[in-house]
């Protein structure tokens, strides 16, 4: 048996360096390549690529603590995964507050324009695991670490501004029904199954959301093109005392973006990672994702005013009836290091919150406040889990908490114990509490106590389940309610308990008898008798701000998006460089596509490089095309499914396609009809700003 060579030095050790209170996160590597691999107790190796043997071929002796440590690591290397939101990505940046708002908040974060307040913000998939695809429907979890002078704040938030309940104690059962079924294992990463629509139908207070997350809102084109909501009622609270009631809402700057459902699956296919992928990249390119943050601020006046409770996290305040006030911009720009350091450590708490903001009576809201910090402790093993870089604090903090698994901290001193009068004898005392500056909760209404008793009770004020529903689905473009229709026949289609299915048509006629028809069509199902309701349902005016298509986030543009260019041998030199040109100049990114990565020889001889190979790079992946082929390159991929597959899919997903006129005949054997979204190579910049909604009914039959 051939003997291994032994490399004397060890690569890239990565040695880090243990953030102090405040300090900076970043973990610093070592001295590079030439520092010297080590153990844990910093012993120098070897030999990184051979056991302790007894003899050449031998057995392997207990003896080789080398071996034994880096393998005993190993074994320990995951922890428990989120049991929601486990897939998420995330990535470093910093608020800046567009005005002083200390008329309403005390909070050191907005007391000055153009203050800068580091953030770390993670997205994420609700229900599938760690390991499963970017493009599932689902919500997107959106939440932000606020690292403030006055400690941390975290807003924990989603891509929807409604929840699926009222009251935390049904969020076991909520999300039991929509992860994989108990005895089975499956489906991952998806609702289309009996337990979900079980739960839904017996639940009428997830209709208003179960519109959301049948609407376009669920398959987000990236997680640069989601809004994110605090969704509950929180408080502003200024250095009088006074509150102010808010929601919180982000406004991506890219504007809002979907895919088609049959595009999101594609995507799952094609590229699982592809929402990853796309945060990473426009950051390391340096095209840093923006959202501004604002607030729909109010009192209690005008809560009481509205049909129904601002403490009911399945309802929104319209953005017509209460517009949203933009406080300050987050942009993030910063990969993080390290995957498990930073994205898999950060544990967000909705109780971590700062003087000058506070909670709401919200019995959602409520329920999380114990629930997040508890799972820290399982997830990260320890209470010490505030220690780590991602999650410590970058303003000074100390107490009287000691030991623990993993302390990481050395105090000084007897001091662990307040009050004390050690400072008297000259040792540290340690910091003492602030009356004038520390944090005091939001007193609260007498009335609030006056209701008092001890009640488990759902309030008549939180009874009506439909209204909003009616109001959502109304609001929509009919593009996009077609969307939700078939969305919903989709998922009552994988539904196999016919009951069910019948169950929530009754809950749908409640929303709109119309919806509920089209979908019972959809189903080929008898439409049933509308189910009973607990209020009256009210029609509200609807609100065109909550739609995507055709709505006030969707933006016509280049910039933050990526176009797919399909080339082969003999592409006219001329017109691939102008359409690369043109999309360069409106901001959006270029990706060469040829049958070989290597590249094509274009017109003028020379090799043009690819970024990738045509059957790795499906059109799914682009948010429009250009096909610019020679007669020859045309005639060579009319026999390669691929390519017409490119241009069958960019068809079908309402996506402009620029083509040379040799290209034509490719066009035509995938199907492509003449419309205003299908152009010369020359026109190509121009129609790609958007999706063509109106070819929809020529390529899909929507319920
Ligand atoms: Fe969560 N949720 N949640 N949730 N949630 C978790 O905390 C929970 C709810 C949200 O990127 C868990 O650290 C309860 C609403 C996000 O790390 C857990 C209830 C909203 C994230 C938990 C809710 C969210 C979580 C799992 C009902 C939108 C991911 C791991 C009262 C406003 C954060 C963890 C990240 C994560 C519990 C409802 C958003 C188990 C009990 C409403 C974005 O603690």
């Amino acid at each position: 048996m051939a003997k291994n060579s032994t490399p004397k030095s060890g690569a890239n050790s990565g040695i880090a360096t243990q953030a102090g209170n405040g300090g900076e996160t970043h973990q610093q590597a070592g001295a590079g390549d030439t520092a010297v691999l080590t153990t844990n107790q910093g012993m120098p190796i070897s030999d990184n690529q051979n056991q302790l043997k007894s003899g050449a071929r031998g057995p392997v002796l207990l003896e080789d603590f080398v071996l034994r440590e880096k393998i005993f690591h190993f074994d320990h290397e995951r922890i428990p995964e989120r049991i929601v939101h486990a897939r998420g990505s995330a990535a470093h940046g910093y608020f800046e507050a567009y005005e002083d708002l200390s008329e309403i908040t005390r909070a050191d974060l907005f007391s000055e324009k153009g203050k800068r307040t580091p953030v770390f913000t993670r997205f994420s998939t609700v229900a599938g695991g760690a390991g499963s695809v970017d493009t599932p429907r689902d919500v997107r979890g959106f939440a932000v670490k606020f690292y403030t002078q006055e400690g941390n704040w975290d807003l924990v938030g989603n891509n929807i501004p409604v929840f699926f309940i009222q009251d935390a104690i049904k969020f076991p059962d909520l999300i039991h029904a929509v992860k994989m079924e108990a005895d089975r294992g499956y489906p991952q990463a998806a609702s289309a199954h009996d337990t979900f629509w079980d739960f839904v139908g017996l639940m009428p207070e997830t209709t208003h959301m179960i519109m959301w997350a049948m609407s376009d809102r669920t398959i987000p084109r990236t997680l640069r093109h989601i809004q994110g909501f605090g969704i509950h009622t929180f408080r502003l609270v200024n250095a009088e005392g006074k509150s102010t009631f808010v929601k919180f809402h982000w406004k991506p700057k890219q504007g809002l973006g979907s895919t088609l459902w049959d595009e999101a699956v594609k995507i799952a296919g094609a590229d699982p990672d592809f929402q990853r992928r796309d945060l990473f990249e426009a950051i390391a390119s340096g095209d840093f994702p923006e959202w501004e943050l604002g607030i729909q601020a109010f009192d209690e006046e005008f809560a009481d005013s509205l049909p129904y409770d601002v403490l009911d996290s399945t309802k929104i305040i319209p953005e017509e009836l209460l517009p949203v006030r933009p406080i300050g911009r987050m942009v993030l720009d910063r990969n993080p290091d390290n995957f498990f350091a930073e994205t898999e450590q950060v544990a967000y708490c909705p109780s971590n919150i700062v003087p000058g903001v506070d909670f709401s009576n919200d019995p959602l809201l409520q329920g999380r406040l114990f629930s997040y910090l508890d799972t820290q402790l399982k997830r990260l093993g320890s209470t010490n889990f505030h220690q780590i870089p991602v999650n410590a604090p970058k303003c000074p903090f100390g107490n009287f908490q000691r030991d623990g698994h993993m302390q990481m901290q050395v105090p000084q001193g007897r001091a662990n114990y307040e009050p004390n009068s050690l400072a008297q004898a000259g040792e540290e005392g340690g910091p003492r509490e602030s009356p004038s500056a520390g944090f005091t909760s939001f007193a609260g209404r007498a009335e609030q106590e006056e209701q008092g008793g001890k009640l488990r009770i759902r309030p008549e004020s939180f009874a009506d389940h439909y209204s909003q529903a009616r109001m959502f689905f109304r609001s929509l473009d009919p593009a996009e309610q077609s969307h939700l229709a078939s969305a919903v026949v989709f998922e009552l289609s994988k539904v196999s308990l016919e009951h069910v299915r019948t169950r929530v048509l009754a809950n749908l006629v409640n929303v709109d008898p119309e919806l509920a028809a089209r979908v019972a069509d959809g189903l080929a199902m008898p439409l049933p008798k509308a189910s009973a309701t607990a209020a009256p349902v009210q029609d509200f005016d609807v609100s065109p701000a909550l739609r995507i298509v055709r709505g006030p986030l969707e933006l016509d543009t280049l910039e933050g998006k990526k176009f797919g260019i399909l080339i082969a041998d003999g592409s006219d030199a001329a017109e691939v460089k102008a359409v690369v040109a043109a999309v360069s100049k409106g901001g959006g990114t270029p990706f060469i596509v040829a049958p070989k990565v290597g590249g094509a020889k274009l017109s003028d001889g020379k090799v043009m490089a690819a970024d990738g190979q045509l059957a790795g790079s499906p059109s799914v992946l682009f948010d429009a095309v250009a096909v610019l082929l020679s007669e020859d390159g045309c005639n060579t991929l009319l026999k390669e499914g691929a390519a017409v597959q490119f241009v069958m899919d960019a068809f079908g997903h309402l996506k402009a396609i620029g083509h040379s006129e040799a290209a034509q005949p490719l066009l035509d054997k995938a199907g492509v009809e003449a419309d205003e979204g299908v152009v010369d190579a020359a026109k190509f910049a121009d129609a790609a700003v958007k999706r063509y909604w109106d070819r929809e009914p020529k390529v899909r039959i929507l319920a």
